[in-house]
């Protein structure tokens, strides 16, 4: 069966000790489970953050290359695709903002290159003639991460960076029919694709947006708040998973019941408009989803008893989460296993 692991953000070592944890040894060039019985899914941000950007690269690498793991792409690494990629008008796919560099950083530095001479890091995606090792090495592990795609799924489980929707995959879906299952049959290799998931006015953005950084509804009457940037945000991120039955029941939904992260005091009180009530998503499917990003804090456990969150903030002094999936129709507290940064067993 699977073991499902949470995002890595560059933390090889609780990486390597998770995978010995699970029963992995390292084999013919990657970590295998004994009689390829059990594989990886892996569920997207790899870079950025930690401090061993590269080296997870290629434990990653090795196991994907090798057969014995899948993975979905990560809003962290679909960002690096976008800021190497120019827009033919002399920027990039992703503005090189202050703000953006500081998320791209590590993982230029770790790749040895300058994150502030834009002579530096030129040509990564744009055809340019390389001057460094170190950005022939970034050029190739991009154009193998845009092999990776937007969610997963086989007769037993779902996997997906952020969220999992009916409407974005079959927006998605009708534009490419593939039959195989289990296959990246929607992945960002295709440059149409690419450049149109960078445009707000494509629907190829609004479900890119939603499968690699999650679902979002609009605050009401205008109230808005402050992001960690200081800029003003009029929406937020909502709990999706959550089974809409339960918030039908209530009296009235605030936004404490469904914002994520969860409201500060001046929006926890405010109601949640009926029209996003109306059409809130939940997750419906009789096969379990497992999903990242979120910056879950420890102890892991199950968001729902088919949904599980397994990222708990590796990169913010948390774990490194895994989750041993045998097929079981409920998920439990018992699937879960972590590290932390140093690899020590912590659930
Ligand atoms: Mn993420």
């Amino acid at each position: 069966m699977y073991d499902i692991i949470g995002d890595v953000h560059g933390h090889a070592t609780a990486l390597e000790s998770l995978l010995r944890h699970l029963g992995y040894r390292y084999n013919r060039g990657a970590f295998r489970f004994p009689g390829n019985r059990r594989q990886v899914i892996f569920l997207g941000d790899f870079i950025d953050r930690g401090p061993k950007i590269v080296e997870t690269l290629t434990i990653v690498q090795a196991m994907l290359d090798g057969g014995s793991a899948s993975a979905v792409i990560g809003n962290h690494e679909y960002n690096a695709l976008i800021w190497h990629t120019p827009d033919g008008k002399g920027g990039w796919l992703r503005t090189h903002t202050d703000v953006h560099l500081k998320q791209h950083r590590a993982t230029l530095e770790q790749f040895g290159l300058d994150p502030n001479d834009p002579a530096d890091t030129k040509g990564v995606l744009d055809g340019g003639s390389l001057t460094t090792v170190g950005a022939r090495r970034l050029r190739e592990e991009l154009s193998w991460l845009r092999r990776l795609p937007l969610y997963l799924e086989n007769d037993v489980l779902r996997v997906v960076h952020a969220a999992w929707s009916d409407a974005a995959v079959s927006a998605l879906e009708e534009t490419v029919r593939g039959t195989v299952r289990f296959e990246p049959r929607f992945s960002l290799l295709d440059d149409t694709f690419l450049y149109r998931s960078a445009y707000g006015k494509y629907r190829e953005s609004w479900a890119v947006e939603i499968l690699l950084k999650g679902i979002e509804i609009g605050l009401p009457g205008g109230a808005h708040y402050r992001d960690k940037e200081g800029a003003s945000r009029f929406r937020t991120r909502v709990r999706w998973w959550i089974d809409p039955a339960t918030l039908v029941a209530k009296p009235m939904v605030t936004m404490a019941d469904v914002a994520m992260p969860p409201a500060d005091r001046e929006l926890a009180t405010l109601p949640v408009a009926q029209r996003y009530l109306e059409r809130f998503p939940g997750y419906r499917d009789q096969r379990p989803v497992f999903f990242g990003h979120y910056w879950f804090l420890p102890p892991a456990a199950p968001v729902e008893s088919r949904a599980a969150c397994l990222d708990y903030s590796i990169a913010r002094d948390g774990w490194l989460c895994a989750y041993r999936y045998d097929g079981e129709p409920v998920l439990t507290r018992e699937g879960f296993t972590a590290v932390d940064a140093a690899g020590r067993v912590v659930q």
